[in-house]
């Protein structure tokens, strides 16, 4: 599963096409990022293994979800948290290159936070992800990925993505 709002557009923009067998979701709920973390655990609650990839605010928005861990077979689970520090969807748009900081810092709402103490609340593994190898052998259960990306690399990324029609 895909969270708003910049996985599902990097993804599309950067995997095409799917790899065979890999079931791509979304969930638009009552906005947008509410209960995404909630809706993936019951859609994937017969899936021998999956992922949902998501922004930090979102993840923020469903902190409750994995307490129902007990209650789904948690034979792969990765939740993988893109923490760019606050919805950075928003300070790409065109109008922001005009805002001032204070218009900046409320589209965003920039933050500080990590995810660690999160998983050890709900007895979810934790690894922090810094490059590609970090991927390998991962653990058996429910897994989280913070994925902490560098500003400078992330915007060399958007920038060669920018060029693609799905972005
Ligand atoms: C319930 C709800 N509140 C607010 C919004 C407005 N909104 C859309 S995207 C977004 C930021 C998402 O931030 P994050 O999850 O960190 O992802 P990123 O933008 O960095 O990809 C917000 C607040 C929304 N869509 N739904």
């Amino acid at each position: 599963m895909l969270g708003n709002s910049l996985p599902i557009r990097e993804l599309n923009a950067a995997i095409h096409p799917l790899p065979p067998r890999v079931e791509v979701y979304a969930n638009r709920g009552t906005n947008g990022i509410d209960g995404l973390i909630s809706t993936w655990f019951g859609h994937s609650a017969h899936a021998t293994e999956s992922w949902i990839v998501l922004g930090d605010l979102s993840a923020l928005y469903d902190l409750a979800a994995p307490w129902v861990l007990n209650q789904v077979p948690s034979a792969k689970r990765r939740i993988a948290v893109l923490n760019n520090g606050g919805g950075q969807i928003f300070a790409n748009l065109p109008a922001m290159t005009q805002a001032n900081a204070g218009l900046k810092t409320l589209m965003t709402q920039p933050h500080a936070l990590r995810f660690e103490g999160w998983a050890q609340l709900f007895g979810m593994a934790y690894r922090r992800v810094e490059r590609a190898a970090d991927l390998n052998d991962l653990p058996g259960g429910c897994l989280l990925l913070e994925i902490l990306p560098d500003a400078a690399q992330d915007a060399a990324l958007r920038q060669a993505l920018v060029g693609s029609s799905l972005y």
